[in-house]
């Protein structure tokens, strides 16, 4: 089938943005994989749109792969973006990416997109794991990764960011990142300064002085739910446009962006396409992670145990919508400072409704993923702060030993995650009841320490080995 392109979607009288075909490059995103293309994207296509202000065109960088460099590059960079739900399913266009390059390929070409004048802004969405961050929160300088970049190979992204800052000699540049970290902005700009003082000389300290003088950090909360593409929603859109577009992606309607307004230099007029400058991102990222993050791997592992494919089946199973409202109602709002007007009653509910979007396909193995990295951020720093009020964290702890549970269960060669080996190792080896245990001590040793905490694990672990998911169900209809 012929391809989606600015010829052809001419051809077939397809709307295309005003500015498709004749954006100029503004931003360099690091990670152009499905959520980059479903979010910031979209909302730096419509600010283009509204403002007519087309200088912000996107050069998308693929860590891992060339595939979407491949997918984009016959189709003059245009994809589709479907917006699914109960109600509707919307196909849009987006004519913001300029070009896409393969960062394995092509370091210097990346270095050079971020040197550009031109480039006034770096989009980074490389999930958890692509900070390469160790346990205390810093740069993992002795990964083999890391090492490697230090040693000029920029495969990763802070190595790339580091080339191309190094090369602008000085000129403004804001750095966003939007992976689902706390403080995200401020992590990276830590990592950023730990890599120059790893690489010391007079390279390092040029870095260094270029990332305090020139370069910020605003801290940013992104959200959209945006499941892998498969084969059956391609063909669908192709149905839809009659153009095959290899690119594709699927999302939810819902799509918010929270920014620090704390810019370098100019950046696109996002607010036209419905971002938010605020002041401080904490309360927003706070709410997102430790309500709509934390719920969602706390599903994923109920629904990896009880045979769900979807997250809107574990959703359907009012057990597990239970588990949800016990770890928001209990564990989370009596610590938890919410933006000012948000309810975190209202909130919670509106995330499980987001759940149960039966259209969306997201799989509960997609979000299971990256455990190691996501656990920490999502449901530790809700341990600590219901442990430091004295309470007990019940429902923040089923979801470390659901988490256990699963990976004491599964094939270890079909977990997705970048400390697989360590973590499988550790739930498979541990003794009776102790899986949740032997899971938390690897990433995050201060909270397995705290009797409490160990206590509650231990109780949730027996309860599945004794029991299974219906032990699990019994026990929180008592709580209900
Ligand atoms: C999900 C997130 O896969 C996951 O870990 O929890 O990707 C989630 O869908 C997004 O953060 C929603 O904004």
């Amino acid at each position: 089938m012929e391809r989606l392109s600015i010829a052809s979607a001419a051809r077939r009288g397809l709307v295309l943005p005003v500015h498709a075909g004749r954006v100029r490059a503004g931003i360099v995103h690091l990670g152009i994989g499905a959520f980059a293309r479903a979010h910031t994207a979209v909302l730096t296509d419509a600010a283009m749109s509204a403002t007519g202000d087309d200088r912000w065109g996107i050069v998308g960088v693929s860590q891992r792969s060339a595939t979407v460099p491949e997918q984009l590059g016959p189709q003059d960079g245009l994809f589709t973006v479907t917006s699914r739900s109960a109600a509707s399913t919307v196909t849009e266009v987006v004519a913001s990416v300029v070009r896409a390059v393969a960062a394995q390929g092509a370091p210097d070409e990346v270095a050079a997109a971020i040197a550009s004048p031109e480039t006034r802004v770096v989009t980074l969405t490389i999930t958890e794991k692509g900070y390469h961050l160790g346990g205390d929160g810093d740069l993992d300088v002795a990964s083999p990764a890391v090492r490697a970049d230090l040693a000029g190979a920029r495969s990763t992204a802070i190595g790339q960011l580091a080339a191309g800052i190094a090369a602008r000699d000085g000129a403004p540049l804001t750095v966003l990142s939007c992976d689902n970290l706390p403080g995200n902005g401020r992590l990276l700009a830590r990592a950023l300064a730990s890599f120059a003082d790893a690489l010391g000389g007079a390279a390092g300290s040029r870095l260094s002085s270029a990332l305090s003088r020139s370069i910020r950090f605003p801290d940013t909360m992104v959200d959209r739910m945006v499941p892998a593409t498969t084969d059956a929603d391609r063909e669908a859109v192709a149905r839809r446009l009659g153009l095959g577009d290899d690119a594709a992606v699927v999302a939810e309607p819902y799509l918010q962006w929270v920014i620090a307004d704390d810019f370098a230099a100019e950046r696109p007029a996002w607010e036209r396409a419905g971002a938010q400058f605020v002041a401080d991102v904490a309360p927003w990222e706070g709410a997102k992670l430790r309500i709509l993050n934390a719920s969602h791997s706390l599903l994923a592992y109920l629904g990896l145990l009880s045979g769900a494919v979807t997250v809107a089946q574990a959703v359907a199973v009012p057990e597990w919508r239970t588990a949800i409202r016990r770890l928001v109602d209990d564990d989370v709002l009596p610590s938890l400072e919410l933006p000012a007007g948000m309810h975190g009653d209202e909130y919670r509910d509106a995330v499980i409704e987001r759940f149960g979007n039966p259209h969306l396909g997201h799989t509960v193995a997609k979000v299971g993923a990256d455990g190691s990295q996501k656990i920490g951020p999502r449901i530790g720093a809700t341990i600590r702060a219901a442990r430091a009020r004295g309470r007990e964290p019940r429902a923040a702890a089923l979801a470390v030993a659901a988490w256990a549970a699963y990976l004491r269960r599964a094939d270890p060669a079909t977990v997705d995650d970048p400390r697989r080996d360590e973590v499988t190792a550790a739930a498979s080896g541990a003794a009776p009841g102790e899986g949740g245990l032997r899971v938390l001590e690897l990433i995050a040793p201060d909270l397995a320490a705290d009797a409490v905490v160990a206590d509650l694990l231990r109780g949730w672990s027996r309860v599945i080995e004794r029991a299974g998911v219906s032990g699990v169900k019994e026990e929180l209809r008592g709580q209900q």
